[in-house]
């Protein structure tokens, strides 16, 4: 048999609850305010995402300088440094901020945390505008590792008063790994009581770990700048199953499907369903017959939106809460 048979797909794959909310905000800010809107940063990683909301009038700049007076801006999924967020507000911008509460969520940590006298460890990937945006809620007191080698460096202070966070995207399992060098080498450091990788990367990790045993491939619909998309591709590729990351279907290979009976299929939080389909519709033109939805976790976390962005009246969407 040289071309694929069947499509399993993993579930729970694609948006979750701080990405919906995320480009929610700013499509409700360009229906509300008018085209041109600002946002600090890709809202989420994902180049069609971007795209569609070019399109629709959003404006994506890294650098502040860049907005006019008086702009609308919106702060990415990934959060901003207090530097940013100060910027922001002292050049006056009308400012959304489409933070992920689960990564505000760790913000407070620290900052609660820090109030206490607590130095910090942090889990994360240097250069990840999370990690700038985490690193940044302090002026300085928070040492940055990316591996168990880098926890043998670090050079805290003290070590009375330690704590670890981490991204919220990482390896569940790197994560555990490096958590533990920390807690061999710092043994009184203080661990978040829910650990801060989130709900929707660990549920996709799981999913992978289940479907990567029952494929010869897996494809993972991601852009090329979503880490937790990448730690997706890189869990099915240490399971021994061969994965490849695609932005569209556009790049899928049709060597990649030669002589592979069951392709999997799934994609990060920032990837659009309909990327998922296209997928689907492009391997089934190489042959496959079948698609079947493993079962997994149903998610139902739904983040409210900020206040001001709520449509008025007949045009408010069904769930608003307020
Ligand atoms: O996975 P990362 O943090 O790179 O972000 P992405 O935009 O891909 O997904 C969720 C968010 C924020
Ligand atoms: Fe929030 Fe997790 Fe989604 Fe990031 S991946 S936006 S932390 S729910």
């Amino acid at each position: 048999m040289n071309h694929p048979q069947e499509i399993l797909l993993a579930e729970p794959r694609g948006f979750c609850a701080g990405v919906d909310r995320a480009i929610d905000i700013v499509e409700r800010a360009l229906a509300k305010f008018g085209a041109p809107i600002y946002v600090r940063h890709e809202i989420v990683h994902n180049t069609y995402v971007v795209n569609d909301l070019k399109a629709k009038g959003a404006i994506f700049i890294e650098d502040l300088a860049d907005v006019p007076p008086g702009a609308t801006l919106i702060f990415s999924a990934h959060g901003v440094s207090k530097a940013v967020q100060e910027e922001a507000r002292a050049r006056g911008f009308h400012i959304f901020d489409a933070t992920c509460p689960l990564v505000t969520k760790v913000h407070v940590e620290v900052a609660k945390l820090a109030q206490e006298g607590y130095e910090f460890i942090m889990i994360g990937h240097k250069g990840h505008p999370e990690v700038e945006g985490t690193l940044g809620q302090l002026d300085g007191g928070i040492h940055l590792v990316e591996d168990v080698a880098d926890v043998a460096r670090v050079q805290p202070a003290q070590t009375d008063k330690l704590a670890v966070v981490t991204q919220t995207t990482l390896s569940v399992d790197d994560a555990a790994e490096i958590t533990a060098a920390v807690r061999a080498r710092f043994p009184k450091v203080r661990e978040p009581k829910q650990q801060d990788i989130c709900y929707a990367t660990q549920n996709r990790q799981d999913a992978v770990k289940l479907l990567s045993p029952q494929v010869d491939l897996l494809i993972v619909v991601g852009s090329p700048t979503s880490s937790n998309s990448n730690r997706l591709r890189e869990l099915a590729q240490r399971m021994g199953t061969t994965s490849y990351m695609v932005d569209s279907a556009a790049e899928l290979r049709a060597e990649w499907f030669e002589g592979i009976a069951r392709v999997g299929l799934t994609a990060g939080a920032s990837a659009p369903e309909v990327l998922v389909q296209q997928v689907i519709e492009r391997i089934k033109a190489l042959g496959a017959v079948s698609v079947r939805k493993l079962s997994g976790i149903e998610e139902t976390l739904k983040f409210p939106l900020p206040k001001g962005l709520k449509l008025d009246g007949a045009a408010q969407a069904p769930g608003d809460g307020e």
